[in-house]
């Protein structure tokens, strides 16, 4: 009893003067350890009378136990000292830049050029207005004022679902007017959307991709006119190419579903082969507009003579090409990393018209 006492003693005061982990470690091993002192006091249990062994074996396990906690204590102890250490010696300086993430992904410049677009449009009161690319004859067609013999309707120029039961054949939407016509159709005007997406046409070559994406915006209230067409486009062409003043000019054209339709110019200039946006003696084309048909109207269930509005359509790969100096159009579906990474934006350094 006299050695319990006197190994207890022992064993706790070196506890406590343990100046580290491993010096702790060591005094578990020999105390604890196969070979340790408490070990071999239990071995010499069976060589007592039983009462003895009784009363002796209690006091080893209660030792046992004391020393056992006594070191995971001072364990506990040491490792909140060597953390504590680490914390003021460690100085963290919050201002050095981040190591740049190679393994961090970019956002695709057509994304990025959608969300420009929606968001200055919604700046102007435009809601975001999406459809299925999968339409029908009379949503991507007949509600357009597309006529029967139209060059779009030929199967050389739409993708053509096979024909169902009754001989009706979808299409891969050609633009993205169907979704313009299903939003006059479910909602009363005034009408103010924007209609981003995909869209699909039978035609490839150095311009063109069988899948593009196109920007439609369309305006419906009662006394809309030419005049909010104009507005609006020039302040979008403003705010898109970040440009206080951009000379615009209007081209007459035709489109089955505007009249009048016309194409809307910026100002360019292409001294010595490269292009400036802005100012300069030369025109350059960058969307297609006019006042929506009355037929339109009436297809959808309009009153042309309540409503009439405007509306425009610009493809968007050209208009990232413009902006961001992006040479091929073929490029944008290579899906190619090494592009991504030169022409896509790092998610939460994009230019916005907050920070530029
Ligand atoms: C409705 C009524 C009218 C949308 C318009 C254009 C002119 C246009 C082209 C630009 C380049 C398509 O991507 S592109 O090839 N688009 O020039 N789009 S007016 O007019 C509409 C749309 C929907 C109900």
């Amino acid at each position: 009893m006299e050695n319990i006492e006197a190994l207890r003693e022992e064993v706790l005061a070196e506890v406590q003067k343990a100046v580290d982990l491993a010096a702790l470690e060591d005094i578990r091993i020999s105390a604890l350890g196969k070979k340790g002192r408490i070990t071999g006091l239990m071995k010499n249990l069976g060589k007592m009378d039983p009462d003895q062994r009784r009363e002796f074996g209690q006091a080893l396990n209660a030792l046992k136990d004391q020393v056992a906690s006594a070191l995971d204590m001072r364990k506990g102890d040491l490792e909140n000292a060597a953390l504590e250490a680490r914390l003021t010696g460690e100085r963290i300086d919050v201002t050095l830049p981040s190591r740049p993430d190679e393994s961090a992904g970019r956002i695709h410049p057509i994304s990025q050029t959608i969300d420009e677009i929606v968001s200055i449009f919604g700046e102007m009161g435009f809601a975001l207005a999406e459809g299925p690319d999968i339409e029908d004859d009379f949503h991507n067609f007949t509600a357009l004022n597309i006529p029967p013999e139209h060059p779009a309707r030929e199967m050389q120029d739409t993708f053509y679902l096979p024909e169902g039961e009754d001989g009706s054949r979808l299409v891969l939407r050609t633009h993205t007017s169907p979704v313009q016509i299903r939003t006059m159709q479910s909602k009363t005007p005034p009408i103010r959307i924007i209609a981003p997406g995909r869209t699909y046409r039978s035609d490839s070559d150095m311009t063109h991709t069988p899948m593009f994406h196109q920007v439609e915006g369309l305006v419906i209230d009662k006394k809309t006119h030419m005049g909010h067409l104009k507005g609006c486009l020039l302040e979008f062409v403003k705010t898109y190419f970040e440009l206080d003043e951009v000379p615009v000019r209007y081209r007459p054209s035709f489109f089955p579903f505007t009249e009048p339709s016309a194409e809307m110019d910026i100002g360019c200039s292409r001294k010595g082969g490269e292009l400036k946006i802005g100012a300069g003696d030369d025109w350059l084309e960058i969307l297609g507009c006019g006042m929506v048909h009355p037929r339109v109207l009436a297809a959808c269930g309009l009153d042309p003579e309540e409503y009439q509005g405007f509306a425009f359509g610009m493809g968007i790969e050209r208009i990232a090409m413009l902006k961001y100096g992006i040479p091929d159009l073929r490029t944008f579906f290579d899906t190619d990393l090494r592009w991504l990474k030169h022409y896509g934006f790092v998610p939460l350094d994009v230019p916005n018209m907050v920070r530029g």
